[in-house]
């Protein structure tokens, strides 16, 4: 079985960061298990890992504006949907490594992977025969901070797992190395408790915000939880052990074996 991992999240929320270090403490603990990863990202210029499979190997930003006349965000646009013209080609290099672990880096742009046809694509056509795959949406710890942060940031991962429908997703609070424990702990504990998030809502918000924030919280509140966050930080050990603890408990569960 094949586990395949997508880390998709807003620009900076820290994807290709975990990416690149989840791959490493794997390796650390376990290193008779066979792990890589993949850019997802035609854009991108510096990374802090060198990705195994990367799909500036098939297409090049530079050349798509050239080629086509267009600017640097139509040429992300287009660079990202012709992708799907190369589903077979990473299939394939994957296939040559035949590894235990995927974890494929997307876009520095959430929408160019999760809002348009390609990544919902791309994740259903690699999906297939011996490959077992999950969603990990990304809440930047700087950005959650305040409810309405934290709120609108729900409402992106709620889009994510609606636009990649069956396969199980996983939150990630990440950086919290950035921010102190109490903020964690109110963090998580808004992820748990929707009416502990209205109240703080109600504290901390004021006028049109307040009274949208609210309206969203009792949706989700109806809704019931979603999925749960889980704090991490790349730079301390403890915390990718917890991760990588529930990233292999989705895959062990039976929940991503049939999608
Ligand atoms: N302190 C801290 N910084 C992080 C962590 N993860 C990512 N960063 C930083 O956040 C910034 C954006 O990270 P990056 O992985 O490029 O985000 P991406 O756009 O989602 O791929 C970079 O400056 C990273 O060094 C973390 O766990 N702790
Ligand atoms: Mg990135």
């Amino acid at each position: 079985m094949i586990k395949i991992n997508y880390f998709i999240g807003t620009a900076g929320s820290g994807k290709s960061t975990l990416t690149g270090s989840l791959k490493d403490y794997i390796l650390n603990r376990n290193p008779e298990v066979s792990v890589i990863t993949i850019n997802l990202d035609p854009g991108v210029k510096y990374m802090p890992y060198v990705p195994d499979i990367d799909i500036r190997d098939f297409i090049v930003l530079e050349e798509v504006m050239q080629k086509y006349e267009i600017g640097p965000n139509g040429a992300m646009i287009l660079s990202s949907d012709l992708m799907v013209n190369y589903i077979d080609e990473i299939r394939y290099e994957i296939d040559q490594y035949n590894p235990d672990w995927v974890l494929v880096d997307t876009a520095g742009q959430l929408e160019l992977f999760s809002f348009r046809e390609t990544g919902p694509l791309i994740a259903s056509s690699l999906g297939f025969g011996n490959i077992q795959k999950s969603v990990s949406f990304l809440f930047d710890s700087n950005f959650v901070l305040r409810p309405n942060g934290f709120i609108s940031t729900l409402l992106l991962a709620a889009s994510v797992q609606f636009r990649f429908r069956n396969i199980p997703q996983i939150n990630i609070l990440t950086k919290t190395d950035l921010i102190d424990e109490d903020q964690i702990d109110m963090i998580l504990n808004w992820s748990q408790d929707f009416m502990a998030l209205e109240d703080s809502t109600n504290e901390r918000e004021s006028g049109l915000i307040r009274e949208l924030s609210m309206l969203i919280s009792d949706v989700f509140i109806q809704m019931g939880s979603t999925a749960e966050l889980i704090p991490c930080s790349t730079k301390e050990e403890h915390s990718m052990d917890l991760l990588f603890g529930y990233l292999q408990r989705i895959f062990d569960s039976d929940q991503s074996k049939f999608y």
